[in-house]
């Protein structure tokens, strides 16, 4: 695992410096706040889990660094804007992120939800720029698959499904459909990406969406055992905020669902044969999802 550290620190930093080339400069703009508020989200230390998949993949097709970085950069702008825009108070409510005041916090709720906005739309703009891919078909291509990932049949009907779903039980069936669409579409969409970079063939493109919907859903039951733990422990940084809510862990008990994560790291990594020892990155990622404290 030595090497996936450093890897993902390694892409954290030259994601860090690409969405600070890309986000807005605050300094002599009338807008300034709003440019602050974008970059406090975006800037602050988040995992970097989705830049890591869209990097590690594309460098299977020999993309370089820097178009995968793009699209990295737009991926994580739209996962910024949903984390802004999840913590207002019409929606779950909280007041931290990352370990610091959530966006509306620090600023105000007005100013988070513009933050948002301009994120998403800014991820829209970094994927059409030519020096995301010089092939306007790509480029079409990544627009199309980012938005479908974050809208209304995914991300966003995944919340949607989540509001709706407070208070009341859900089958496990249900749970995995909620959780493929608000977490896993935007996992998809970054290993898909990084094939669609590289012009990949579509079983590999498929293999991959295989890879990261068996990693979204270990992630996703890997979060609900932490947010169980902090429950029960009161401690950490971890706030619980998921009382009320059908979780993977209220639907099998916490032993059955860490079996379960562990099932879909392991399925997770036998999708990935045909790439042999260049997919190695990609398997150390899934056994550190369901290994993971936070
Ligand atoms: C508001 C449109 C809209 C969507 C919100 C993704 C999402 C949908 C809400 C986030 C709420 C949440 C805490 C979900 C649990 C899983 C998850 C996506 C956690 C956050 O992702 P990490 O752990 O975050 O990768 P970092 O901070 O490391 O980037």
């Amino acid at each position: 695992m030595a090497d996936l550290e450093k890897v993902l620190q390694d892409i954290s930093e030259s994601l860090y410096e690409k969405m600070d080339a890309l986000l807005p400069d605050p300094q002599n703009a009338r807008e300034s706040r709003l440019y602050e508020a974008m970059r406090y989200s975006a800037l602050s230390e988040g995992k970097r889990l989705r830049p890591f998949l869209t990097v590690t993949t594309a460098n299977l097709f020999g993309v370089s660094k820097s178009s995968a970085l793009q699209l990295a950069a737009a991926v994580e702008f739209v996962h910024t804007y949903s984390l802004i825009h999840d913590d207002l108070p019409a929606m779950d409510d909280d007041d931290f992120r990352r370990g610091h005041p959530s966006c509306h916090k620090q600023y105000d709720e007005a100013t988070a939800i513009l933050a948002g906005d301009a994120l998403l739309t800014l991820a829209f703009e970094v994927l059409a720029d030519k020096s995301t891919h010089t092939s306007n078909a790509v480029r079409c291509e990544l627009i199309t698959s980012v938005a479908r990932a974050s809208g209304g049949k995914g991300m966003v009907g995944g919340q949607m499904v989540d509001l709706l779903s407070d208070g009341k039980e859900m089958s496990i069936n249900e749970i995995i459909h909620l959780q493929r669409l608000k977490t896993g579409a935007l996992f998809a969409v970054s290993c898909e990406g990084g094939a669609i970079l590289g012009n990949a063939a579509s079983n590999l493109r498929n293999i991959l969406r295989g890879y990261a919907h068996d990693i979204g859903l270990a992630f996703q039951i890997t979060d609900d055992l932490l947010d169980a733990n902090a429950n029960d422990n009161n401690k950490g940084g971890r706030v619980d905020k998921s009382a009320g809510k059908a979780t993977f862990v209220t639907a099998m008990g916490a032993e059955k669902a860490k079996d379960q994560a562990k099932i879909l790291a392991e399925q997770a990594t036998r999708h990935l044969s045909v790439f042999g020892k260049k997919a190695d990155l990609l398997r150390d990622l899934a056994s550190y999802i369901v290994t993971r404290r936070s």
